[in-house]
């Protein structure tokens, strides 16, 4: 049997900057709130870190860096440190989960799972830690040629408030298993769980200052950690828009390497061999799913013509029948949107959708009227040329589209500036392995949605970013290649 929840109001532990290892005010003094999206009521005031916290931050991770021991210490030892972490993390993971569920709005069953996530990343990287090691390259002379792998040095990472413990764990997992010092800032929206778990970290044996963690608002504290001239890599997850502005940042400052993780419009298509009912309820949790607040999220719909008309309705009566409500609750599938930022932009994409003609099925307005709820809402008849059909939404809201043969969905799942992900559903050989080459996309799944591995490179094509998290990819962001040459014998001279 599963342990009760923890309910609100939950311990908030902590709330100040973390700078060099120690919890601090934002120089300015200035504190901003964060919401409870249930209620829109304050949980706790927050620091505000801005530029000059920033700064404090970088120096604190340039000297644990460029002084300290992380670099230096044996990769055993670095290893050490995060393996004791996750144990922290696992044995902490209902306080975890729980404040995750107050901050962000998702089920706690939910936070829970990714709270263990977070701590799966975090061995995954250790495992690495001590494997980390260059080449000795066969030379054309008589020379040793080696190369050798070592940290970047002083990482940034800014996150978002979807997947505040995975983000957390995917920038900063890698970049400490590699030995680089880490600044993180994350979202306005989330800040709670990133200054719990890594007061964790401290307490797992890491030296002061490898991690920093610098709550504050994008345009202040971000857009200084991505210009500043002393941090030497940049990892960012969030919208495309705020992704080109970060990386114009980084471009203008030190040209330090960026990875971005950003929107997308991810096609989930199904052919018309599926199995109607379990193609509904997959394309129902690949668009629901986190409140439809995924950057992977299936958010169109394509249904085979023949099948169309019937998974229309099934897709609209398994919409009806999603539990939404507070997320503490048991067995509730939907909790509120993020902030009112959000619930409105959803609104308007909806109001979008049935002015340019589309079918609302179900849904269509919020929840209560209380807080960010939005009842789960499903259109058909979209066609490519809606908004509804281009942009991310990023909320509840299924659009469901018609198409006759391969090529033709092919074609249209291609055509967005997207290009994170995609899912087919499909018992046909042939069809799947047309569609996996066909699809422009980072990652396909095949039958199945959503799932993520520590082992699994994850990331975009098009305008979903740049590089890979997760494998052995996600730590090479963190990682530069020195070549050494070395004459086999003295030379004369
Ligand atoms: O994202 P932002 P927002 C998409 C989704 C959503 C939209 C807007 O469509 O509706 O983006 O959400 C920091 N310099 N995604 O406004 O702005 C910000 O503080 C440096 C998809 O929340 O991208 C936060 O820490 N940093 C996405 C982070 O960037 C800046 C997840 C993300 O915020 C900054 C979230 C600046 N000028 C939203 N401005 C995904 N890929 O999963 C903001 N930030």
């Amino acid at each position: 049997m599963s342990e009760a929840p923890i309910k609100p109001p939950v311990e908030v532990k902590y709330t100040q900057l973390l700078i060099d290892g120690k919890f601090v005010d934002a120089a300015s003094g200035k504190t901003f709130q964060t919401l409870d999206p249930r209620t829109g009521e304050v949980i706790a005031n927050v620091a505000e870190g801005d530029a000059e916290d920033i700064n404090r931050a970088v120096a604190a991770a340039r000297k644990a860096f460029d002084e300290g021991p992380w670099p230096k210490m044996t990769a055993y030892e670095r290893q050490k440190v995060l393996l004791r972490f996750a144990n922290l993390l696992e044995q902490h993971n209902a306080e975890i989960a729980a404040l995750e569920t107050w901050d962000s709005g998702k089920p706690y069953e939910q936070a829970k799972i990714e709270a263990s996530m977070m701590t799966r990343l975090m061995r995954y990287n250790a495992g690495w830690a001590d494997k980390i090691h260059g080449l000795t390259v066969p030379a054309d002379g008589p020379f040793h040629m080696q190369t050798l792998y070592e940290p970047i040095g002083v990482a940034g990472g800014i996150i978002p408030w979807n997947f505040p413990l995975p983000m957390y764990a995917w920038k900063v997992g890698p970049a400490i298993a590699c030995g680089c010092t880490v600044v993180l800032k994350p979202a306005e929206q989330t800040p709670l769980t990133a200054l719990l778990v890594s007061k964790l970290l401290y307490e797992a044996g890491l030296p002061p200052g490898v991690l920093n963690v610098i709550p504050g608002y994008g345009p202040t504290a971000g857009a200084a950690l991505a210009s500043h001239m002393d941090v030497d890599k940049l990892a960012f997850t969030g919208s495309t828009e705020t992704g080109k502005i970060v990386l114009d940042l980084a471009t203008k400052s030190n040209l330090k390497g960026v990875h971005l993780e950003l929107g997308g419009k991810s096609p989930f298509i199904v052919c018309e061999d599926a199995d109607v009912d379990k193609a509904v309820e997959l394309a129902h949790l690949a668009l629901f799913f986190n409140q439809g607040e995924c950057c992977a999220a299936g958010s169109r719909t394509f249904v085979h013509e023949s099948i169309y008309d019937e998974f229309v309705q099934k897709a609209k009566q398994r919409a009806l029948k999603r539990s939404v409500g507070d997320p503490f609750k048991e067995g509730v599938e939907q909790g509120p949107q993020i902030d009112a930022e959000q619930f409105n932009k959803v609104l308007k994409y909806i109001k979008s959708g049935v002015e340019s003609g589309a079918t609302l099925e179900s849904g269509g307005e919020r929840l209560g009227d209380k807080g960010y709820y939005i009842k789960p809402t499903v259109f058909s008849n979209v066609k490519d040329d809606m908004l509804i059909a281009k942009d991310e939404i990023f909320g509840p809201v299924q659009t469901i589209f018609k198409f006759k043969d391969l090529d033709e969905v092919i074609r249209r799942a291609n055509s967005t500036r997207y290009g994170l992900a995609a899912g087919v559903f499909s018992q046909n050989v042939d069809t799947i392995n047309t569609l996996s080459r066909a699809l422009k996309a980072g990652t396909i799944w095949v039958n199945c949605y959503d799932i993520f591995d520590a082992a699994l490179p994850f990331g975009g094509y098009k305008m979903s970013g740049h590089g890979r998290e997760n494998g052995f990819n996600g730590l090479e962001n963190y990682l530069q290649v020195k070549s050494v040459c070395t004459p086999l014998v003295n030379p004369a001279w």
